[in-house]
C-alpha cells in the first residue's frame, strides 16, 4: 500500500510540476508575446514618425524664405536700382525706368541643392513688345516679351518668356498669367498685364545676385516695368 501511495504522490507531483511547468511557461509565452506586441507597435509608432517628419520636413522645406519683398511702405530694403511707386490698382512696385537695372542679393544656406526666385512683373501701359530681362550672378537665365498696350488692329496683350522659356544649364523658369487684357493702372486707356515669373538654380553658391533690366524707350509716366512680391525659397 504505501508502495503504491508513493506512486500515486509521485504521478501527482509530476501532474503538478506540469501545470506548474505550463503555468510558468504560458506566463512566459505571453511575457514574449506583451514584449513582441510593443516592440512591434514602437516600430510602426517610429514609423509614423519618420513619415510624419518626412512629410513636415518636405513642407518646411518650401517654406524656407530667404527674402520676400512686397515694397509696402516704400520698403526696398536690399535692393539697389528702381523706384517703389504706388500706382494706382498695382499697389505699390518697385519700378523699372528705361534702361534701368534693379538688384537683390540673397545669401543661400550651405547645402542647398535648388533656390527659387519668383516674383510678379506689372508690364504698364505702352510696353510694346520690349523686354524684360532676369539674370542671375550674371548670367541672362530668360527674358519677358511684354505687350501690355493694345496692338493697332486687335486689343491682344502678350507676355511670354522668350526662347520658350530655355534656360542656361542649371537653371529653369516658367511663367503664370496673372492678369492680361484689363485695364489695371496708370493710364487707363493702355491696358496692362502681370506676369508670375519662376526661376530656380541648381547647387547655388553662397551668395546669389538677381537683376533684372529692360530695353524700354519711353519715360517711367508712359511705360514701366514694376516688380513685386518677389520671394526667395528653397
Ligand atoms: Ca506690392
Ligand atoms: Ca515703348
Ligand atoms: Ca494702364
Amino acid at each position: 500500500m504505501k508502495h503504491g501511495e508513493r506512486i500515486t504522490r509521485f504521478l501527482r507531483d509530476e501532474t503538478g510540476a506540469v501545470t506548474v511547468d505550463y503555468v510558468v511557461l504560458s506566463g512566459a509565452l505571453t511575457g514574449v508575446g506583451v514584449t513582441t506586441a510593443a516592440a512591434v507597435s514602437g516600430g510602426v509608432n517610429t514609423l509614423a514618425q519618420n513619415i510624419a517628419s518626412e512629410l513636415m520636413g518636405t513642407s518646411a522645406q518650401t517654406q524656407n524664405i530667404l527674402a520676400s519683398d512686397g515694397f509696402a511702405g516704400g520698403d526696398r530694403a536690399g535692393w539697389t536700382g528702381g523706384t517703389v511707386m504706388d500706382i494706382d490698382q498695382f499697389g505699390e512696385l518697385l519700378v523699372m525706368a528705361a534702361g534701368e537695372t534693379m538688384t537683390r542679393t540673397v545669401e543661400i544656406p550651405e547645402g542647398t541643392e535648388q533656390v527659387t526666385f519668383s516674383f510678379d512683373v506689372a508690364s504698364g501701359d505702352t510696353v510694346d513688345l520690349e523686354t524684360a530681362f532676369f539674370y542671375l550672378n550674371d548670367e541672362l537665365i530668360t527674358h519677358l516679351n511684354s505687350q501690355s498696350r493694345p496692338t493697332a488692329s486687335e486689343e491682344t496683350n502678350l507676355a511670354f518668356l522668350g526662347n520658350d522659356g530655355s534656360t542656361p544649364a542649371g537653371f529653369s523658369a516658367r511663367y503664370e498669367t496673372i492678369r492680361i487684357n484689363e485695364n489695371i493702372g496708370g493710364d487707363p486707356y493702355w491696358k496692362d498685364s502681370i506676369t508670375r515669373v519662376y526661376l530656380t538654380m541648381d547647387n547655388p553658391p553662397p551668395e546669389v545676385t538677381f537683376a533684372m533690366t529692360n530695353n524700354l524707350n519711353e519715360g517711367i509716366d508712359n511705360e514701366f516695368y514694376g516688380l513685386d512680391n518677389f520671394e526667395v525659397s528653397y
